[in-house]
């Protein structure tokens, strides 16, 4: 299992090289999810006013997380596009005023042109769900220090969830990710830079996400750190049979199984929730075996 400490095998590295951070992966990373969008699937409409999504940015951080990820286009399944302008609008006040309190500022796009419009502010990271599949967007990324989340998504979010078809589901979402890991590398990007992400619910039935859930050690073993979205997602809703705004439990349950196999970061919305989860699973990680003839801990 994968606990508290030493991460096995992430070509050596220690850290997260994320823009003005390095972020230790000795520990699972919690990013949490601010969606500056009127139609996102769970919280669209909170956060559309600036200030709201601001002060709601400070609270997610004073909770516990490690990197906020603030998105203007919902990838929903069927949501509709956003128009460029409108992304780069939502996104500006909200970016530039969490870049200036210091803390560290991901943003989910799939859009080349908003993401160096964000690297131009100070962002930390670039989510890009679309897996940084055009030469654009990896040419957006290839200088500077913003680590690079490559998520794996079958199609668009328009389409994605049109009854998806694999052959091998973790073979193949690990050989788009290999590659598009490559094409970051081949364009000088550090490997301390990059990070993987299955695409929970991009262009997968529940079983896809299951099985990849599961497959997290091979996902792992190839030594960039894993990030995993699970949170309020219709797989929990499938499995559980609630809708998005009671899906809690069975997010810190999902959440957790996913560290125990091996993800470094986890994206979530219920970010004090996760913190107290993650706390509980890490104390017990810590403590290496228990001595019942003496009923105290040996380690
Ligand atoms: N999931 C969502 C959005 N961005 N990024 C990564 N790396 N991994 C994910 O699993 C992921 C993601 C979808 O969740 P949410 O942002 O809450 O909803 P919406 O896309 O409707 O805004």
């Amino acid at each position: 299992m994968v606990g508290a400490g030493p991460a096995p095998g992430l070509h050596g590295v220690a850290a997260l090289r994320c823009g003005r951070f390095e972020l230790p992966l000795t520990r699972p990373l919690l990013m949490g999810v601010l969606n500056v969008t009127p139609d996102s699937f769970s919280d669209g409409g909170r956060f559309l006013d600036p200030q709201a999504a601001i002060a709601y940015g400070r609270e997610l951080l004073a909770q516990g997380a490690d990197i906020v990820d603030v998105g203007a286009e919902s990838t929903r399944p069927g949501a509709l596009p956003v128009s460029e302008a409108d992304e780069i609008d939502r996104l500006a006040p909200v970016v530039q005023a969490l870049v200036r309190d210091g803390h560290p500022v991901s943003v989910d796009t799939r859009r080349p042109a908003v993401m160096r419009r964000v690297l131009e502010w100070g962002a930390d990271m670039i989510n890009d769900v679309g897996g940084f599949c055009s030469d654009e967007a990896v040419r957006a990324v290839r200088g500077g220090a913003a680590a690079c989340c490559v998520m794996h998504m079958r199609g668009d979010p328009l389409t994605m969830q049109q009854a998806p078809v694999y052959r091998d589901v973790v073979g193949e979402v690990r050989a788009v990710l290999q590659s598009r890991v490559q094409a970051l590398l081949e364009a000088g990007v550090d490997r301390a830079r990059i990070v993987v992400d299955p695409g929970i619910g991009f262009g997968k039935t529940l079983s896809h996400n299951l099985q990849l859930l599961a497959a997290l050690p091979v996902l792992a073993a190839d030594g960039y750190p894993v990030l995993v979205g699970v949170s309020r997602k219709s797989m929990i809703g499938a499995l559980t049979g609630r809708g998005p705004h009671e899906r809690l439990a069975g997010s810190l349950a999902a959440m957790l199984a996913a560290v125990a196999r091996g993800a470094r970061i986890v994206r979530v919305h219920d970010v004090a929730a996760s913190r107290d989860a993650l706390t509980v699973w890490e104390s017990i990680g810590r403590t290496q075996s228990w001595d019942a003839s003496t009923s105290a801990p040996t380690v």
